[in-house]
């Protein structure tokens, strides 16, 4: 039987990958590639990079371990072409094979790359689907097909009765609601008892890659040390007991809440290994419904949890792969600025801002509700550009790649899609900051005062964004209070804030683009 080429991808690290299902120890080889091309499609984050890489490397002596052959190329390795392509054709060579066999990628960019392969390599490529995720493409597309709205909540329902997850033998939820998040909402007070995040020590594989990404990636954004990822399944295994034993009880009422200094809260921060494959979404769910059923943790944390993973995350990426490649390009707003100089250096003096983007530059993480609330809500607001937005999002988190992130941040935080996932915009004024954060209490800007100088720059920016956008959402039912309101202002308020927001705007300092150029 002739040799086949296994491409395994840097976020296909799971030993229950269909190609390696249909792969033979002996007579294919694995191969696995460090490519300049998925290393500077955007400016990652220095820690993603690391982690991304030395996780590969793992895998690799794992798989080696398991007894396969592993061919691995080094980003530094002699002759490295710098693409996937180019490393398909030199392995082909290197073994006298004629077919590559390789799961779907996780982007389209990728993907449209791979499409050309069969020509241009002249080879068989075979491309399996990605049965990792719960939810099939054609499952997703027959969930969506002729639906007005694509609403999360009831694609939800269908996945907890597809698993089986908290749901009776008659379909029905337990607990009698499909949902808990009206109990999520309680801010955080500074003497609840966080726990500490596991840190694992980078062992010699890890400062091999840490010394890599120092010399060749020297100007991207983000520290790279200390640097206490899990890179192996087996610390990403150590994370999840750790959240399951320690966070997740609470997770569900501090899902929403911030807190000055600390990073992480009750979240679990395990989305870079389940999206890199070390981690099985569905095994995660399994441990958390455990805890449940034993009593650990309460209905409304482990619903609220499985609600994430089976919900959201399979929720985008089904609607990743419909909507792409138009959905990238979506600006239902026509926003057009770039973003602050300040999501770069995050020199700010909005404590709300300079705390998600501090920890995001020392962490290449934050929490959902600083992604959505803080640095989303703020850059609509101020009517940057979703691509631009896109860009950053997808540089600075250690999870993030296109399928997840765009639509998060595109759809969800910047309604750059018009509605297609959120029944309105996630725009705020500082209040919601205030209530859900003890930020307020420590900024230089003063949250009760609405305009001029002092005022938290949130209040003007959500009035301006309103009045600038009110042809395109005036419709919107779930926007008629506030119009009702910004209507009933009269006409010297309603100039005095969007004077406020104008001046505040033009003060402000733009990334000239230096930081998002790549090599
Ligand atoms: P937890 O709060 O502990 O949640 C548990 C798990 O649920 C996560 O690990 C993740 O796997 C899943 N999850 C939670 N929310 C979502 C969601 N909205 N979509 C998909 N999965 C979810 N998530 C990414 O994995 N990669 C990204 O690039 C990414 N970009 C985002 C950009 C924006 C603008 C926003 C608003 C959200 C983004 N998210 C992204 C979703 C979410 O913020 C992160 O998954 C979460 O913050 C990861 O931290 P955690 O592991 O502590 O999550
Ligand atoms: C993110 C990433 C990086 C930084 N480097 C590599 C790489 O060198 N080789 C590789 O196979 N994969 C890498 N990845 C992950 C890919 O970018 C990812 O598989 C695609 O974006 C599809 O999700």
């Amino acid at each position: 039987m002739a040799m086949n080429i296994i491409l395994i991808l840097g976020d296909q690290l799971s030993l229950s990958l269909a190609s390696l299902k249909s792969a033979r120890k002996s007579g294919d080889v694995v191969l696995m590639a460090e490519v300049m091309q998925e290393a500077s499609y955007v400016r990652h984050h220095k820690k993603k990079l690391a982690v991304v890489f030395s996780a590969m490397r793992h895998f690799a002596e794992e798989l080696r371990e398991e007894g396969w052959a592993v061919d691995y190329v080094r980003l530094g390795d002699d002759g490295n072409s710098g693409s996937l392509k180019g490393e398909v054709e030199r392995a082909l060579q290197r073994h006298k094979a004629d077919c590559v066999r390789l799961v779907e990628p996780g982007e389209w960019r990728l993907k449209s790359d791979i499409d050309s392969w069969v020509v241009d390599l002249g080879v068989t490529v075979e491309v399996l689907e990605d049965d990792r995720f719960i939810c099939s493409h054609d499952r997703f597309r027959r969930w969506a097909k002729g639906r007005k709205s694509l609403r999360m909540e009831y694609f939800y329902r269908e996945m907890r009765r597809d698993t089986g997850l908290l749901v009776d033998g008659d379909g029905e939820p337990e607990g009698g609601q499909w949902n808990f998040d009206h109990d999520n909402r309680k801010a955080a007070s500074p003497d609840l008892f966080m726990p500490k995040l596991p840190q694992f020590e980078p062992d010699e594989i890890t400062r091999d890659v840490l010394d890599m990404v120092a010399a060749r990636f020297p100007d991207n954004f983000g520290d790279l040390e200390p640097f206490g990822y899990a890179v192996t399944r087996a610390d990403a295994a150590a994370a999840l007991d750790h959240f399951i034993t320690r966070a997740l009880a609470r997770f569900g009422d501090y899902q929403d809440a911030m807190l000055e200094g600390e990073d992480h809260l009750y979240h679990s921060v395990l989305s870079p290994y389940i999206n890199l494959g070390l981690l099985d979404p569905l095994e995660v769910c399994r441990r958390a419904v455990t805890a449940y059923e034993a009593g650990d943790a309460p209905l409304n944390a482990v619903e609220g949890f499985v609600r994430q993973i089976i919900g959201w995350r399979e929720y985008v990426r089904g609607l990743y792969w419909l909507k792409m490649p138009d959905y990238r390009e979506l600006n239902f707003f026509e926003a057009k600025r770039p973003l602050p100089a300040f999501y770069w250096t995050g020199e700010t003096d909005m404590a709300c801002l300079g705390a998600a983007i501090g920890q995001t530059r020392r962490l290449a993480y934050a929490h959902h509700i600083q992604r959505l609330m803080v640095t989303g809500n703020f850059a609509m607001l101020a009517g940057c550009s979703p691509q631009a937005v896109h860009e950053w999002y997808l540089a600075v988190y250690a999870d993030a790649y296109e399928w997840v992130e765009l639509p998060n941040t595109l759809g969800m935080s910047q309604f750059g899609d018009g509605g297609v996932m959120a029944s309105k915009p996630y725009a705020a004024s500082g209040n919601y900051i205030s209530r859900m954060s003890d930020h307020c209490g420590k900024c230089r800007y003063s949250v009760s005062k609405k305009t001029g100088e002092g005022a938290c720059p949130f209040n003007a920016l959500y009035w301006d964004f309103l009045a600038r956008n009110e042809s395109k959402l005036k419709g919107n039912p779930r926007m008629g209070q506030m119009y009702a309101t910004w209507n009933r202002m009269g006409e010297d308020k309603q100039r005095e804030y969007r004077d406020s927001a104008k001046a505040f705007l033009d003060a402000l300092e733009w990334d000239d683009g230096s930081w998002t150029a790549t090599a």
